[in-house]
């Protein structure tokens, strides 16, 4: 059984949503990041930076940290949505996801949306780079049905819940043709619907 430690932020929905997908068994710890529980001392044991999410697979005693690094965990265990065979470019995608795609829109959540009028270098630098971002990946999905190719995947796993924010980036998702749709079909999922109410709390996806 595998213990997720997790909040209700885009990097803890990935974790949830690959459980989902692959069927395994699992159970939600909460880690309630207003009430600073991400410094205590027994979860730093197993998170080092102090973020969520993290898991402790009970089976064998495996404790790991960093979102990609258990999906690519998740994902070998199950042999699916991660294969040697697309390995190359699904981490490209993974990757480009967990140094680009995230850190860029958490800064914009951060300045945009948390922080408004407190930076205008700040708020202009995010919002521009996260409507760059929008419009790559609806450039790159305009030839690729998913992000590695035509299989779903991590990758996919991995940015879903970013751009689930898309109300929070004021950009605009509906303009960005293939990026709707591909968010559309990932959203129609039963894995994902149950994976990103993580915390069980009967939250939605939103719709674009
Ligand atoms: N690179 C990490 C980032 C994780 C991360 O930023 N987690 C945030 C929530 S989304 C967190 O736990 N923040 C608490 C803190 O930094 O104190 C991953 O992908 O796992």
């Amino acid at each position: 059984m595998i213990e997720l430690f997790s909040a209700d932020t885009p990097n803890g929905k990935k974790i949830s949503i690959m459980l989902e997908e692959i069927g395994f068994k699992y159970k939600v710890t909460k880690v309630d990041l207003f009430k600073e529980e991400q410094f205590k001392s027994e979860f730093r044991k197993i998170s080092p930076f102090s973020k969520i999410p993290a898991i402790i697979n009970h089976d064998n005693d495996i404790e790991m940290f960093e979102s990609g690094a258990i999906l690519i965990y998740l994902g070998e265990k199950s042999n699916k949505f991660y294969n040697i065979k697309d390995r190359n470019v699904i981490n490209q995608w993974l990757m480009a996801q967990m140094g680009d795609i995230g850190p860029m829109l958490g800064q914009h959540h951060q300045f945009h949306y948390y922080n408004p009028g407190k930076s205008k270098f700040g708020e202009e630098r995010y919002f521009n780079i996260a409507k760059r971002l929008y419009k790559d990946l609806d450039e790159h999905l305009s030839s690729s049905v998913f992000l590695a190719g035509k299989n779903y995947s991590i990758a996919d796993i991995a940015t879903f819940p970013w751009i689930a924010r898309h109300n929070w980036h004021d950009i605009g998702l509906r303009k960005f043709k293939n990026l709707s749709k591909w968010y559309e079909k990932i959203s129609e999922r039963e894995a994902v619907i149950k994976g990103y109410d993580c915390l069980n709390t009967g939250e939605k996806i939103p719709k674009i």
